[in-house]
């Protein structure tokens, strides 16, 4: 498959410590503006109501999930190009933050892939500066997380990129995630709608709740009239959670660090870049903390309402708890019998 590297900024870290952050910035942004354009999609007409937010700005799309799932290939559909390295290997093969752009009905779309960032390793400092690329690349926030899985594999893996989502950017993120499951030509006939309603995996049926039931399905080897459709079905989602957020990006905290990066001049890119490290660092430690907490405190409701329905279940607690003490005899009248 072709890769043409050259129209795709990657974030290495020469490009950060040789320069002026002003000059890296301005470098960075010109590359943006000098990405061709893909033209694609169809020119569909709708109504005021409908385009309100369409037409407001550019859209901006992160990729986001556990390695191997299609992430680049994705961003590939939605392009229309083969812009994103994408193969099956061992390892991934996108090594650093990418930014890609296109066209969907006359809209500027931006599409930020990224590396590993999204497992359970540990979090050194190339971690940090893979995650504040992230961020210098989807400035002032996106639009949309577009959470990547492969149809019928999702697995612990897939959790824990959630809760590295959630670490990444915090909680409040998963109100702009949509989830886009790969390899959508497996369903065969049957329809992906039926799929999340009769999963039994139960950690992503809870992720399609969390997500406010935004969802749609990719096959990412699909050419012509099948990625056009593909790709409107996600615009429809996409447009529709705009319309939710009244055509508001998600922004936290960080991003306002690294729009002041990106607009800041004069002071030496070194210093002024270790010191946004830092904050990605202590953002995402933060955002760690309170996931904890959220958990305990998750546990504390868990058991609150069981002492709450036993209060309220006098009778059948009773029962229950004579039940578990003969049980409890019986087993050690057994213990005892056999000596053990
Ligand atoms: N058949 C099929 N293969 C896919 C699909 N999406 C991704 N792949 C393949 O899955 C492999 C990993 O994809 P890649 O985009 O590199 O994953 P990433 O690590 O998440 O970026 C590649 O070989 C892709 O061609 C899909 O929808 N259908
Ligand atoms: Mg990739």
């Amino acid at each position: 498959m072709a890769f043409p590297r050259q129209h795709v900024p990657s974030m290495s870290s020469s490009q950060f410590s040789n320069h002026q952050s002003g000059d890296y910035m301005y470098w960075h942004m010109k590359r943006i503006e000098e990405l061709p354009k893909t033209r694609y999609g169809t020119m569909t007409e709708g109504s005021v109501e409908d385009n309100r937010f369409a037409s407001s700005s550019s859209l901006r799309l992160v990729l986001v999930g556990k390695s191997g799932c299609g992430k680049s290939a994705t961003g590939n559909s939605i392009l229309c190009q083969p812009v994103f390295e994408s193969k099956l290997g061992a390892q991934t093969v996108t090594r650093k933050c990418q930014v890609a752009t296109g066209m969907w009905n006359g809209r500027n779309i931006l599409v930020v892939d990224t590396p590993s960032i999204f497992e359970a390793k540990t979090q050194d400092q190339e971690m940090y500066k893979d995650i504040g690329d992230c961020y210098l690349l989807s400035v002032p926030g996106p639009h949309v997380l577009l959470l990547v899985t492969q149809l019928g594999r999702f697995t612990a893996w897939d959790t824990m990129a959630v809760r590295r989502v959630k670490e990444v950017f915090g909680a409040g993120a998963m109100r702009h995630v949509v989830v886009l499951f790969t390899h959508k030509e497996d369903l065969g006939d049957g329809s992906l709608d039926e799929y999340v309603v009769n999963t039994d995996n139960h950690s992503l049926r809870s992720l399609i709740q969390k997500c406010g039931r935004r969802y749609c399905g990719f096959n990412n080897r699909a050419t012509g009239e099948e990625q056009r459709e593909q790709l409107e079905e996600l615009m429809a989602v996409v447009e529709s959670l705009e319309r939710e957020h009244q055509g508001a990006s998600y922004t936290n905290d960080l991003y306002f660090d690294a729009q002041m990066l990106q607009e800041g001049k004069g002071s030496t890119l070194g210093e002024e870049h270790r010191c946004y490290l830092a904050k990605v660092q202590a953002y995402i430690e933060k955002q760690r903390g309170d996931l904890k907490e959220t958990r305990s405190h998750w546990v504390c409701r868990v058991l609150l309402r069981v002492k709450r329905w036993m209060r309220s279940h006098i009778g059948l607690t009773a029962f229950f708890v004579i039940c578990i003490l003969i049980f409890l005899a019986v087993l050690i009248n057994v213990c005892i019998t056999h000596g053990c």
